[in-house]
């Protein structure tokens, strides 16, 4: 069966029915919260709000806020919304900043979930005649059981790979035909690189798609794993604390990602001050979850950066569409005063023929901010020839410069010294915070 949507009546419903949609969930899970969740109640109390000040979506700026640190200090149960007797599932965060966040669901909220990831996979082509190979994790990490299910609800025959053991992953990606790969763009890369590595060039593959998510990555980047895999690769966007992946994803037009409004409101806010920002303007992307039963967040602050825009798309998705999140308002580095974002960095390299193979670590000498830069020299134009390399080294610097506004120092390494991820990719080591 070869179909455009998996649920056309919401993904493409005119505005005033989203709206009135919306309104009339959020009002239904504002008293669900309010009545099930003290903590969140205390927090509305505190800001003199009550269930009956929330008529709609227009009434959403009322109420506050719920960031990581309340899902920390909340930790395990605190904010639960249904009985434990309820719930069938528990997915969390890797947990590499802190205490792990602990997300739970009931069978309606994996349904739901599921439903957004089938949305996904429909939208970039995928059918009842694919055959979907999942190299995201499984486990508690979100990627892998939610691609898993989204797959299962098209109707693809799934392989769940999870991620690693890429020996196997090509074997079975060529034994069983694969036509659509879902990874982190990190590992999608070193999977294109395996593959070359093993003789076998772009067209060998039955590939003609790729779901590639859970971490920032360019365009430069996107163009470079397409040319690896002779695929096209989208965008898939989502969090544990909202479900896992399928939050937003990308369609056919590879231009931003829409949003599963139905299911997630999202705002932007200035992450300074809070305040709402007009459509268009960039900030700080919020989401109330108006369908979760078991762990519905309010108002929850993602910390990444990005922008919304409502203009017409050409799949015919009245959804709203964010940007490329260009990174977290938590991994921006501040250097010398200056905001940097790892995007920024690996835009450049892959502009200038580099792989995206690299390590930012900022560090302070002498109550100094250094900002290195490493990277890998292509196999192709590898050198050991001090002279180039110090040339070569040199350029990359100065585009660094024009990008960044600062100076950092590059050194370019030898091929396949930087350790390949096959899940997020660990892209900036900051020593600084050693020395605080
Ligand atoms: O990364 C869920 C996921 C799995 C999304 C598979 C897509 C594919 P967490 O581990 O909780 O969940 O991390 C969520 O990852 O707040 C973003 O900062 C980042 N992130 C996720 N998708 C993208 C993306 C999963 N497409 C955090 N582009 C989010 C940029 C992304 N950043």
């Amino acid at each position: 069966m070869n179909r455009r949507y998996y649920q056309k009546e919401i993904e493409t419903m005119s505005r005033a029915d989203m709206k009135k949609l919306q309104s009339e969930r959020l009002v239904k899970q504002v008293k669900h919260v309010w009545d099930n969740v003290p903590y969140y109640r205390g927090l509305m109390e505190a800001k003199g709000v009550t269930p009956d000040d929330i008529h709609g979506v227009d009434d959403l700026h009322k109420l506050p806020f719920l960031t990581k640190d309340d899902l920390r200090d909340q930790y395990p149960y605190g904010l639960l919304a249904t009985d434990l007797n309820n719930c069938v599932r528990i997915q969390s965060t890797s947990g590499t900043t802190g205490r792990r966040v602990v997300a739970f669901y009931t069978q309606g909220d994996v349904d739901l979930w599921e439903d957004c990831c089938a949305r996904a996979i429909t939208a970039i082509g995928g059918t009842d005649e694919d055959v979907c190979q999942i190299a995201y994790g499984y486990g508690l990490f979100t990627g892998g059981p939610g691609l898993n299910g989204g797959s299962h609800k098209v109707g693809c025959l799934t392989l769940p790979m999870s991620s690693g053991n890429t020996d196997r992953q090509i074997q079975f990606m060529m034994d069983l035909g694969a036509t659509i790969l879902c990874c982190t763009p990190s590992y999608a890369a070193f999977i294109g690189e395996s593959l070359r590595e093993a003789g076998y060039k772009p067209e060998d593959n039955k590939l003609k798609a790729g779901i590639f998510g859970a971490e920032p990555w360019t365009e430069e980047m996107r163009r470079d794993i397409e040319n690896a895999l002779g695929i096209k690769a989208y965008d898939i966007y989502g969090l544990t604390e909202t479900s896992g992946p399928g939050v937003a994803f990308e369609c056919e037009e590879q231009s931003g990602m829409h949003i599963n409004e139905d299911h997630f409101i999202a705002e932007i806010i200035d992450p300074d001050t809070g305040e709402v920002l007009p459509e268009g303007e960039k900030g700080e992307l919020v989401f109330t979850a108006i369908t979760k039963e078991a762990f519905p967040l309010i108002r929850y602050r993602t910390r990444d950066i990005t922008v919304l825009s409502r203009e017409e798309c050409s799949c015919g998705r009245t959804l709203v569409k964010m940007k490329k999140p260009m990174g977290r308002s938590d991994d921006m580095l501040i250097v010398r005063g200056v905001n940097v974002f790892p995007s920024q960095i690996e835009t450049v390299l892959l502009k200038e023929g580099y792989t995206p193979n690299y390590q930012i670590v900022v560090d302070r000498a002498n109550n100094t901010d250094t900002l290195d830069i490493y990277v890998e020299m292509n196999p192709e134009s590898f050198s050991d020839v001090v002279k180039d390399i110090e040339s070569d080294a040199g350029k990359l610097a100065a585009s660094m410069k024009t990008m960044l506004g600062i100076s950092p120092k590059v050194h370019l390494v030898a091929p396949k010294t930087i350790a390949r991820s096959e899940g997020k990719a660990v892209r900036v080591i900051d020593k600084r915070k050693l020395h605080d």
